[in-house]
């Protein structure tokens, strides 16, 4: 099976596994485990942020920050396609008792004057924006970067309004590999980030949540509340160790995947490419072909190819380190002969 479903789906490398096996241990909810101190170190050190809390997973990392940065009767500004609006089974209404406020971006950037528009002001029959909450890369815009200069200028609103910015950096490292910068150059345009371990970075499992030291304090108590107080949790800690430090550097070769694909199946007449290929999510339109995703996904599956639909035309090919340069070639083939199937049907 070629597996582009997601970038989760990468298994632990042998050095991962051999780290897991070797971890020094101790129990995290004591602060005590030495793999995982030297991880939270360590990300918040790569991130520019003064402490930072290993979390379970990005929908942790995010829901955790919702949570510690905002009141129950607040509203949190987030991009209309975001992960959190769209795939977190609205954790931020169940736990934070927050209200959503969704604002469609261009290419998953909130715009600024759209920002301004969405801000409350002071008003007895308004709630509060305690959070404007951005993604970069935007996983629904197929894996758009939002530019250094646009973070900073929706950072510089939230600021003067004393709003704080949590980023969903879930894919951040995507996003620096792609505009050549230091992870950090994006992550100082927010208060908090979260950015996961276990996607391109190929961990097994685990978040980081990156912030000021009182921040991450408070958050730490919340994760707790959340029963993500980890134990021995070394184990996980020492792949994420590896995934940090020696996972980024090779993000460009899946940016290099997903590009071969989206200009081969660009060529084929009935699939349009919906987004522009900036990192390792390629958008296909088969609404020409006549098949639904469903029936287009179990077809695919029949071929030995696994993806996931994004919308009713819309299937989301995903590349990561599992998934070789010659295993996307097979893909193509694989993709042409069902496209080219049914173009014989009819
Ligand atoms: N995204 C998953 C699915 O949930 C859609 C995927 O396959 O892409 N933020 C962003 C931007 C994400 O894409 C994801 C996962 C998360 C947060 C949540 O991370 P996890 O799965 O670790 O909770």
């Amino acid at each position: 099976m070629i597996d582009l479903r997601s970038d989760t789906v990468t298994k632990p490398t042998e050095e991962m596994r051999r780290a897991m096996y070797e971890a020094e241990v101790g129990d995290d909810v004591y602060g005590e485990d030495p793999s995982i101190n030297e991880l939270e170190e360590t990300a918040a050190e790569i991130l520019g942020k003064e402490n930072a809390l290993f979390v379970t997973s990005g929908t942790q990392g995010n829901q955790v920050a919702i949570l510690t940065h905002s009141v129950s009767g607040s509203e949190v500004i987030m991009e209309a396609d975001s992960h959190i609006f769209m795939y977190e089974a609205a954790a931020a209404s169940a736990f934070a008792g927050v209200q959503p406020r969704a604002v469609k971006g261009v290419r998953g950037t909130i715009q600024t004057e759209d920002l301004l528009h969405a801000i409350r002001g002071e008003d007895i029959h308004h709630p509060e924006t305690s959070l404007v909450c951005l993604e970069n890369t935007h996983n629904r815009a197929g894996g758009a970067v939002t530019s250094p200069k646009d973070m900073a200028a929706l950072y510089r609103i939230c600021r003067h309004h004393e709003i704080p910015v949590h980023l969903d950096g879930a894919r951040l490292f995507n996003a620096a590999a792609s505009i050549g910068v230091p992870v950090k150059d994006l992550s100082i345009y927010s208060d908090t980030v979260q950015i996961c371990l276990s996607k391109g970075l190929g961990a097994p499992a685990g978040s980081i949540l990156a912030g000021p030291a009182s921040f991450i304090q408070h958050a730490r108590k919340w994760r707790k509340r959340l029963g993500g107080g980890l134990r021995q949790g070394g184990v996980l800690a020492a792949p994420g160790m590896i995934a940090l430090k020696k996972m980024a550097d090779r993000l460009h070769e899946d940016h290099e995947k997903a590009k071969r694909l989206a200009q081969h199946l660009g060529e084929q007449p009935s699939l349009f490419i919906e987004n522009r290929v900036e990192t390792n999510i390629v958008l296909v339109n088969i609404g020409q072909t006549g098949f639904s995703a469903s029936h287009f996904l179990q077809l695919l599956k029949e071929e030995g190819v696994l993806a996931v639909a994004f919308g009713p035309q819309t299937i989301r090919f995903t590349t990561h380190y599992d998934v070789s340069l010659k295993e996307i070639g097979q893909a193509i083939d694989k993709i042409s002969k069902v496209v080219s199937a049914r173009v014989i049907l009819h």
